[in-house]
């Protein structure tokens, strides 16, 4: 089966080297790229990449996993045939097939969970997703066409309380205000680490030389985090703050300037009564006693957010993957608001991307609690059900039973709460297919995995980021290499299994649904997003991204409210019933907070790993290990514990051992570990993975904490030590 890819063009060629321009799909900054392509007997082959110094957005910037690309390219270990499981548990193998038959096996299975009842399909989406045009073209189809209502993502074990939240106030999910870093005087970042994670919900390449920016015109940076991070260090201030308490704090923000008549927020804005009424009992003085932030620094932090020419508060793992990440969300957004920082330049801004996926209804709006999970009554959210409950979906017998699993570039054994639990349900089901280039923890329990061609092999537009970048830039990048003879590129995948699904399901479509389907599946990615061009904003084609192969430069961030806001009286309504009813919740949890003295994990990000997935590439993982568990020196000695031992972690759901690591940066009491480790522990087929230390910190996060969204409560759990 022949891609219909883009032929890669721009070469700039001395004896068989060429450079290309390329774009790396490991994280939201979205990095452009240049590339040197040697051509040799074999074909060719990137043997150098650094960043563009021409890409408006990014600027030249290029982390180490950037640099690797070409290692995960060439991983011998990366899936380049469909794989087949023979036999089960420990004695599975998996065996190549061709593609044909890998296909048939794939719809037999999808098809055989779509008959077996209602729902009993349930189908996953991991984070890489996002990053893959072919994926969000496609893929988002194929999963449309199954109609079931057991889908689940990584959304709701990361942002899906920024969704909600901008649903609510902006009548969209994806409408969220993008930080002005390029022109903030303030900034205050509310757990996230950008100087690891490269930003998210803000597309942000280069971080640490925008921050130097930021500084040099004498602006400044707040953080607010349980641990003394990357990004901590290099701000003008840090405060520790106990792990889920930042609802108190923000709150107690927006209580004084509301107090002191210091918000000034825009016309459009409604309902700042209510919000006056409601954060009333949310005292600066009950902030400190929960959260350690003492209440004179919150009253100084709101009041120079009000003083500030351009300030906005910026929040993201730590107050969304929280037992109250939606009323955090919310009231960053009603600081922002209450500061009349939103829509303004040097706050937070809505971009302004060539394919509008906001304004042209590309995605829809949201929905929430329109039906719920059939265990736990959980709401679902944009049609999707948390993922903490996919488990007990499986195991709880009774009518929409989950009895199969399609899973599209995700690892939930590591990735989701109670993960090992999840792995040994999986092993229960009927037939299981994953989209994957990787026999990892969980595609290891599939009956069929089949691999997409390799992000150097397939053409790019950042359809998601683009629309959540600190700039309005736009850019096409057409595969670096050709996708060698015998290899599909996931758009195809995603096609086929429609189809060949539609072919053997009991129910198909209603006639001119399939014929839309097909018609859309038809359409390369590339094609689409030409399509898109032309009926999005006038000016640019694809054949002008192609040209310009840097990027193209469309300016800073812009107002526009409240003409583009999305909520039908284009008001925001300030006080949504939905968040002020977790108001007393979090006002109840405040003695259970200020008084318990189980330790709370908290996680982590560093700048080589890539969620669960780069330890395969020996150019990441080498160096000192980052594995360790992170404690206080304080809270090691009063357990006795050695720094460097072996200890027991263990929480409501699970235990690890893993080796501590006495650190200050730590705030006393917190405790961290970093996510997407644990290989060894959970059967990884990949040699350098299975090799590496660490254990998975989802073994001890509990899928019963929850946000009000449904979003699972990652940071913030409750845990104990002891020697191992
Ligand atoms: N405790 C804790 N848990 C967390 C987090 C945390 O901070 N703490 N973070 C959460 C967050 S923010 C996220 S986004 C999730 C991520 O969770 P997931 O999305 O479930 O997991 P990833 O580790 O990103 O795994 C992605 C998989 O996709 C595969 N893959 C890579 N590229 C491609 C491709 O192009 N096509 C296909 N088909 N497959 C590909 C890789 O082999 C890998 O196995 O984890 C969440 N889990
Ligand atoms: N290098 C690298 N980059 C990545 C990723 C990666 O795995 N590695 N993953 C990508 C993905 S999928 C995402 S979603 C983004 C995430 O991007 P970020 O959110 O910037 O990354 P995290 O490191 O998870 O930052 C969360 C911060 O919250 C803190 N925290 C934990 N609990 C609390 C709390 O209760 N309150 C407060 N205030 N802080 C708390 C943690 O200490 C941590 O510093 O990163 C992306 N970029
Ligand atoms: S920061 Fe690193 S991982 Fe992220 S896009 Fe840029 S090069 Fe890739
Ligand atoms: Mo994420």
């Amino acid at each position: 089966m022949r891609t219909d890819t883009t032929r890669p063009t721009d070469a700039t060629t001395s004896s068989g080297t060429r450079t290309v321009h390329g774009v790396c799909h490991l994280c939201e900054a979205i990095c452009g790229l240049l590339l040197t392509v040697e051509s040799g007997p074999d074909g060719d082959r990137v043997t150098a990449v650094r960043g563009n110094p021409d890409d408006p957005l990014s600027r030249g910037h290029i982390c180490p996993k950037g640099v690797a690309l070409p290692d995960l390219h060439e991983d011998p270990e990366r899936l380049r045939r469909p794989m087949r499981r023979v036999g089960t548990g420990a004695d599975a193998r998996f065996e190549p097939m061709e593609w044909d038959d890998a296909l048939d096996l794939a719809a037999d299975i999808v098809a055989r969970g779509l008959d077996a009842g209602t729902n009993a399909l349930a189908v996953y989406l991991g984070n890489p997703n996002a990053h893959a045009l072919g994926s969000l073209t496609h893929g988002t189809a194929l999963v449309k066409s199954l109609k079931t209502r057991n889908k689940f993502s990584a959304t709701s074990v990361d942002q899906l309380p920024a969704q909600l939240v901008a649903h609510l106030l902006y009548g969209h999910q994806l409408m969220i205000p993008v930080p002005d870093i390029d022109r903030t005087s303030l900034f205050l970042v509310v757990g996230g680490n950008p100087m690891a994670s490269n930003g998210s919900l803000m597309t942000v390449p280069d971080f640490p030389g925008r921050l130097r920016e930021l500084k040099a015109r004498g602006g400044r940076m707040v953080v607010l985090d349980p641990r003394r991070t990357e990004t901590a260090k290099v701000a003008d201030e840090h405060h520790f703050v106990r792990p889920g308490t930042d609802a108190y704090v923000l709150l107690a923000m927006a209580r004084e300037l509301l107090a002191d008549e210091l918000a000034t927020p825009p016309a459009w804005v409604q309902e700042v009564e209510s919000v006056r009424l409601a954060v009333e009992p949310f005292t600066p003085e009950l902030a400190e006693g929960v959260s350690g932030v003492p209440a004179r620094e919150i009253r100084r932090l709101a009041r120079e957010l009000a003083a500030a020419d351009g300030a906005v508060v910026y929040g993201r793992m730590g107050t969304s993957t929280q037992e109250f990440g939606t009323v955090c969300q919310w009231a960053i957004q009603v600081l922002n608001l209450l500061t009349g920082n939103v829509d303004r330049e040097g706050g937070a801004l809505v971009t302004t991307p060539l394919v509008d996926v906001v304004g042209k209804g590309l995605v829809g709006r949201g929905h929430y609690d329109l039906w719920r999970s059939r265990v736990r009554g959980l709401p679902e959210f944009g049609g999707e059900l948390p993922v903490s409950a996919l488990r007990e979906e499986i195991e709880t017998p009774g009518e929409g039973q989950v009895r199969a699993l399609l899973t599209l570039a995700g690892n939930p054994v590591l990735s989701t709460p109670d993960g090992a639990a999840l792995g040994r349900a999986l092993e229960s089901l009927d037939g299981m297919v994953s989209v994957d280039v990787y026999l990892n923890e969980t595609t290891r329990h599939a009956d069929v995995v089949l691999p997409p061609t390799s992000a150097l092999e397939r053409d790019q537009y950042d359809l998601v980021f683009h629309a959540l970048a600190v700039r309005n830039t736009a850019r096409f990048t057409p595969a670096v290499l050709p996708a060698p003879e015998g290899t599909m590129a996931d758009w195809e995948i995603y096609r086929e299994l429609a189809n060949r699904v539609q072919a053997r399901v009991r129910k198909p479509l209603p006639r001119k649904e399939r014929l839309t389907l097909k018609a859309r599946m038809a359409l390369s990615p590339a094609r689409t997003i030409a399509l898109l061009l032309r009926t999005h904003r006038a000016g640019v084609s694809l054949k002008k991204l192609r040209e310009s192969g840097d990027g193209v430069d469309l300016g800073g961030l812009e107002p526009s409210f409240p003409r583009r806001l999305q909520t039908r009286d284009k008001r925001v309504h300030l006080a949504p019933d939905l968040v002020l009813a977790d108001l007393p919740r979090l006002l109840e949890a405040a003695d259970r907070k200020s008084g318990a003295d189980d330790l709370l994990l908290i996680g982590r990000r560093h700048q080589r790993d890539n969620n669960s997935w780069l330890h395969t590439a020996q150019r990441l993982t080498r160096g000192k290990p980052r594995h360790h568990l992170l404690v206080h020196p304080d809270d090691l000695a009063a357990r006795n514990i050695l720094d460097g031992a072996c200890v027991q972690v263990r929480s409501r759901v699970g235990a690890v051992e893993v080796e501590v690591r006495s650190s200050e940066e730590m705030m006393p009491g917190v405790v961290s570990l970093p996510h997407g480790y644990g290989h060894a522990t959970h059967g990884s087929r990949v040699t350098n993975a299975a090799a590496m230390p660490g254990a998975s910190v989802n073994d001890l996060t509990d899928p019963a904490l929850l946000d009000v969204s449904g979003n699972a409560a990652l940071n913030g759990v409750p845990v104990t030590l002891s020697p191992a």
